[in-house]
């Protein structure tokens, strides 16, 4: 009940704040973008992890608000890194989307206005949804992805394999990116199971001909298990955790 009180007011205090984590091609440790985490900096239990709060968001309906402040922040960050020379028009910020925000009819012109906003092309936004989305009205999932596509922004599956969606969802989403969950990548030397899970999703991501990310990679033997599978593209601890702006910066900064 006091989270939810304190939810409230919680855009308006300034508490929310995004975090940055690398994305890497494997093959030339570039770092080629980043996924935009939220955080909730509380004022008494200190930053507060997404877990926590975003299905308390969701309950009260407060997630499109709050979404749309995560667009429009992302998409400005963008922009300063362009003016900056950090950030060139061929690198990507993940944005997760939650079902909620995504089924408003006004998710597409929230979209829009923040890119049109901060004035970057928007090749430069992927947005992150899961399969949960995706379990009801697939129709019309699909016409407002491709409207959105039109625009130029791409779309991840992400978690991919934790959800119950089946192939065949995948099969007809407008997607361009999978992203490989990180409780398939975490034992991936050690269980077979979950090496053989990684060699399918891969596989089937290659015959869908999107492109995959892996996610959660803290070991060298995990990354050279993914490379040798095809999966060129990672984010994780062995890279970099989650960066506040001032850290991330300094990282792309001493990267050029
Ligand atoms: O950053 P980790 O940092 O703890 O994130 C935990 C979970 O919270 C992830 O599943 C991630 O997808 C989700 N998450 C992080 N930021 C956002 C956000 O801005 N919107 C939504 N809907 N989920 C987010
Ligand atoms: O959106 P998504 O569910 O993919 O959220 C990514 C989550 O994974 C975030 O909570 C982020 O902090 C976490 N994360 C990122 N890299 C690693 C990693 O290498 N190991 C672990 N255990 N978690 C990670
Ligand atoms: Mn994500
Ligand atoms: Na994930």
């Amino acid at each position: 009940l006091t989270m939810e009180s304190d939810l409230r007011n919680a855009l308006d205090r300034e508490q929310f704040f995004l975090t940055y984590q690398p994305q890497v091609d494997a093959a030339t440790n570039r770092i080629i973008g980043a996924e935009a985490l939220l955080r909730w900096h509380h004022p008494v239990r200190g930053v507060v992890s997404p877990v926590e709060f975003i299905p308390v968001l969701e309950g009260m309906g407060l997630i499109v608000k709050v979404g749309e402040w995560t667009l429009r922040a992302a998409c400005r960050a963008v922009r300063d890194w362009m003016d900056r020379g950090l950030w060139t028009d061929s690198m990507v910020l993940g944005i997760n989307v939650s079902p909620q925000q995504f089924s408003q009819p006004e998710f597409f012109d929230q979209v829009r206005q923040a890119i049109d906003d901060a004035g970057i092309p928007a090749r430069c936004i992927d947005l992150e949804i899961t399969e949960g989305m995706v379990i009801n009205e697939v129709e019309e999932t699909i016409i407002r992805m491709n409207q959105i596509r039109e625009f130029g922004v791409t779309f991840s599956i992400d978690d991919f394999g934790t959800g119950y969606s089946s192939l065949s969802y995948l099969k007809r989403l407008p997607l361009d990116v999978l992203k490989v969950d990180q409780s398939f990548v975490r034992d991936l030397s050690t269980d077979s199971n979950d090496a053989a899970i990684v060699e399918t999703i891969l596989a089937m991501a290659r015959h869908l001909k999107l492109e995959t990310i892996a996610e959660g990679v803290e070991l060298e033997e995990q990354l050279e298990f993914l490379k040798s599978k095809g999966c060129n593209r990672y984010q994780g601890y062995y890279f970099s955790p989650p960066l506040r702006v001032e850290e991330f910066e300094a990282l792309l900064k001493n990267h050029q």
